[in-house]
């Protein structure tokens, strides 16, 4: 991969050339929640990429049409309403500053607690008179993902043969559950067309710190995830599904058997591409550990004991694309 000139439009981005076009991969897995096999499946597609496509998940998509239809009408407000809702410290408008350690994107976003229901003042105010439907719009989604989440947890949980099979749901169900959501925003970026071969980066290369990520994406592709072999592979966009994240939290709860999957987005050169994502977390006092019962005998946990606000710490104060457990490991 070579860092590149670049016209002063894109200055202060990452514009990259990728050694072979990242053709779109046809390997990923797909899972329906409503078969039979789901749990086994869910497992393999975890251990193998830390990543998978859910299809038959119950979301209606009257809520997320709905959403998403808020989110555009949003994000096409002029600049100076938008930044009113703006930094987000955490939650609240952001454009182009991804975290607060000098990460940037070609990405404007909005991000939003999740607990107990969306608050934020300072996000809703700013649709005066629509705050309502924003809201409404926002808790009916999240709340149907939140329940296809604890459903694909359970599934994980039965698949691996731990008990209770709420051990992980619990932790996103929790009242305190550190969970927030996401609204992302990559416009098109037209200066792209005349620098054939180079991409720009939407969002960064990382992994989620999160226990898992529910994503959904209009029909824009940019999506890209690391293999194990370390190629990129781009993830053909599909707007009626849902793709499952594996989160760093989930890694270390399974010992490392699963694995926190490493993405990224590409901005395209005319399209817009807009996604929502929930991202599960566990209450700031719960000590992430591997859960005992994946622990064999004569083994030994791959991580030092942290709780998630620890973890969530550090990794508030790491670069997009550090490997943040490295902290945590054992030597
Ligand atoms: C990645 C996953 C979520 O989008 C997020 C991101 C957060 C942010 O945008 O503020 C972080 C990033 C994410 C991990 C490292 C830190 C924090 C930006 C960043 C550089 C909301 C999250 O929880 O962690």
């Amino acid at each position: 991969m070579v860092v590149l000139s670049q016209p002063a439009a894109l200055d202060h981005y990452s514009l990259i050339k990728t050694c072979k076009p990242t053709s779109a991969f046809t390997g990923i897995p797909v899972i329906d929640l409503r078969d039979p096999e789901a749990k086994t499946l869910i497992v393999k597609s975890c251990e193998e990429f830390g990543f998978f496509k859910l299809v038959n998940h119950g979301v209606p998509m009257e809520f997320i049409a709905r959403l998403e239809a808020e989110a555009i009408r949003f994000f096409n407000l002029p600049q100076s309403e938008k930044d009113k809702a703006g930094p987000p410290d955490p939650f609240g408008y952001g454009s182009k500053r991804i975290g607060s350690n000098g990460d940037v994107g070609w990405i404007e976003y909005l991000l939003l607690n999740t607990n107990p229901q969306v608050t934020s003042l300072k996000t809703l105010n700013i649709f005066r008179q629509n705050s309502e439907i924003f809201r409404s719009a926002v808790n009916d989604y999240i709340t149907a993902v939140k329940r296809m989440a604890f459903e694909v947890l359970e599934l994980l949980a039965d698949g691996l043969k731990i008990e209770p099979r709420n051990v992980l749901s619990r932790l996103l169900r929790d009242e305190k559950s550190d969970s927030c959501f996401r609204l992302n925003h990559y416009p098109p970026c037209p200066e792209l067309q005349a620098l054939s071969g180079r991409t720009l980066i939407g969002f960064g290369e990382h992994t989620d710190p999160q226990i898992i990520s529910v994503l959904r994406s209009n029909n824009t592709s940019g999506l890209q995830i690391c293999l194990r072999d370390e190629t990129w592979v781009s993830v053909p966009p599909d707007q009626t599904s849902f793709f499952i994240n594996v989160g760093d939290a989930l890694q270390v709860m399974t010992n490392g058997r699963l694995r926190s999957v490493r993405h990224r987005v590409l901005a395209d050169s005319l399209r817009s591409r807009v996604s929502m994502i929930y991202f599960g977390g566990p209450p700031l006092s719960e000590k992430i550990r591997p859960l005992p019962s994946l622990v064999a005998e004569g083994e030994e946990s791959l991580y030092k004991e942290f709780t998630w606000w620890e973890y969530k710490t550090s990794a508030y104060k790491s670069r997009l694309a550090d490997y943040r457990l490295g902290l945590f490991e054992k030597t």
